[in-house]
C-alpha cells in the first residue's frame, strides 16, 4: 500500500533511526522528515539515506501552525509519527517554557492539523505519539510501570510529555482521531546527543575528562537499544490498536554507577588502556533537582499482543555503541562545538 507519512523530529537521535528503518523497509511509502533542526537535530544523522527517492526533508517548526498546515496541504499525509520534542531533563530544569512550547503546543498543533485535514475521512489514517516512561513518575525499589500506572510526572520535561499524551488521548475521545501511543524507557545507541549520560560519558572518557555522576549514582534506569525502539515503533504504527498505549522497555535495569563502571571497562579495553584507568575519571557531582529514583517498564502487553521483543543483550549493545562513537569522532566534534560548549559550561559550572 502506498502511504505518505510525516515523521517529526527525524533529524534527532531516535527519529533518525525511525526514518532510516522506514525509508529502507518501505520503498513504496513517501517519508517526510519534518524537523526544525534545533541543537539536537542534525541532518548528518541521515547522510546514508538522504538520496533515497522516497525520503524528503522539510524544515518546519511544529509550533508554527501556518507552516504545519502548509505541509499537510503540500503532502496530504495519511500518517504521522510524532517524535519531535525537547528531550533533555536537565535542560527542562533550566528552561521549562521551551519544553511547554514544543512538547505541549507543538503536539496540539499537529493534532489539530490532523483533525482539520482528515475531517470526514479517517480511514487508514493514524497519528502515532512517541512518549516516555517518565510520565509515570518515580518507582521505589520494586514494581514496574504498566499501561495502567497513573501519571505522576515530576520534571518539567516529563510534565510536558504527560500533557502531550493527554492531548493525544483527548483528540481520540473527542474527535475520534485514530491515535496510538507508546511510552518507552531510556534509549541508547548511535547518534545519541552527548548531553545524555551514555554518550556524554563515552565522550569524556575518550578525552580524559571527568565523568559526572549525579548524587550517589544510585538512580536506576531501564535501557533499550535505540534500533529495538525503532522496530517497536514500526510494529505499533502498523499493528497497534487504535486508542491504545503500549509500554516499550528491555527489562534491563541498571544503577547509574554500575552502568558507568561497565562502560569504563569497555572503554579501557577499546582504547588499549590499563584496566581501571577510565574509572578514575568518575566524579560525583551535585544531584539533579527532583531526580527520579527508578524507572522500570513492563513491556508484556507489546510482547504478547504484537510479538515484539528486544534483540540484544545490553553488554552487546553497549559495545556496538562505543564502537560507533570511536569510529565517528568527526560526528562528535561537529555536535560538541559551539552551542554545546556553552550548555556544558552552564550545566556543570555550579558543582
Ligand atoms: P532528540 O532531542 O535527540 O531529538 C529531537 C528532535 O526534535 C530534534 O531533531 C529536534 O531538532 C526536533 N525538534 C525539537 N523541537 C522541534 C520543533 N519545535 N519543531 C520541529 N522539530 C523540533 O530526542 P530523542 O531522544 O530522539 O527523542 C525523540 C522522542 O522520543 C521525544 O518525543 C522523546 O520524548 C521520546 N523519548 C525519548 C527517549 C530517550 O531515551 N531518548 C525515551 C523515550 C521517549
Ligand atoms: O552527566 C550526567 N550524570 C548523571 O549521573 C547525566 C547527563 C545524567 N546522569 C544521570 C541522570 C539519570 O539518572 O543518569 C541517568 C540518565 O540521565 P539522562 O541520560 O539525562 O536520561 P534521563 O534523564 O533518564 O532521560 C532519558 O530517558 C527518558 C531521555 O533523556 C528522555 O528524553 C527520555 O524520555
Amino acid at each position: 500500500m502506498k502511504r505518505t507519512l510525516l515523521i517529526t523530529g527525524g533529524a534527532g537521535f531516535i527519529g533518525s533511526h525511525v526514518v532510516r528503518l522506514f525509508v529502507n523497509k518501505y520503498p513504496e511509502y513517501t517519508i517526510v522528515n519534518g524537523d526544525s533542526l534545533t541543537y539536537a537535530g542534525n541532518l548528518e544523522n541521515l547522510k546514508d539515506v538522504k538520496d533515497l527517492p522516497n525520503y524528503n526533508f522539510e524544515k518546519v517548526d511544529i509550533t508554527d501552525e501556518n507552516a504545519v498546515n502548509a505541509l499537510f496541504e503540500k503532502y496530504a499525509f495519511d500518517g504521522v509519527i510524532h517524535l519531535a520534542a525537547e528531550s533533555h531533563v536537565d535542560r527542562s530544569i533550566l528552561d521549562p517554557l521551551a519544553f511547554i512550547k514544543t512538547n505541549v503546543l507543538g503536539t496540539a498543533v499537529l493534532l489539530n492539523a490532523c483533525r482539520k485535514y482528515w475531517q470526514g475521512n479517517l480511514e487508514n489514517k493514524r497519528f502515532y505519539h512517541v512518549s516516555t516512561d517518565e510520565v509515570f513518575g518515580s518507582l521505589g525499589e520494586e514494581g514496574f510501570f504498566t499501561e495502567e500506572t497513573a501519571y505522576d510526572p515530576r520534571s518539567p520535561y516529563s510534565a510536558s510529555k504527560a500533557s502531550s499524551d493527554h492531548f493525544v488521548k483527548a483528540y481520540y475521545h473527542t474527535y475520534k482521531l485514530p491515535v496510538v501511543l507508546s511510552n518507552c524507557s531510556n534509549n541508547y545507541g548511535s547518534h545519541h546527543f552527548p548531553e545524555k549520560l551514555i554518550p556524554l560519558a563515552i565522550h569524556n572518557i575518550r578525552n580524559n575528562k571527568p565523568v559526572p555522576v549525579y548524587g550517589k549514582g544510585e538512580n536506576v534506569r531501564d535501557w533499550l537499544f535505540v534500533e529495538d525502539h525503532a522496530r517497536a515503533i514500526d510494529i505499533i504504527f502498523h499493528n497497534g490498536r487504535i486508542g491504545e498505549t503500549y509500554n516499550i522497555g528491555g527489562f534491563n535495569e541498571w544503577k547509574n554507577i554500575d552502568l558507568i563502571m561497565l562502560l569504563c571497562e569497555v572503554m579501557d579495553r577499546k582504547l588499549g588502556r590499563p584496566a581501571g584507568t577510565s574509572a578514575q575519571l568518575i566524579t560525583y557531582v551535585k544531584d539533579r533537582a527532583g531526580h527520579d529514583l527508578r524507572y522500570a517498564i513492563d513491556a508484556t502487553k507489546l510482547n504478547k499482543e504484537l510479538g515484539w521483543a528486544p534483540s540484544l543483550q545490553f553488554e552487546e549493545g553497549l559495545e556496538k555503541t562505543v564502537d560507533w562513537y570511536l569510529a565517528n569522532e568527526e560526528w562528535l566534534e561537529h555536535v560538541t562545538s559551539g552551542a554545546y560548549q556553552q550548555y556544558y559550561e552552564t550545566q556543570y559550572q555550579k558543582r
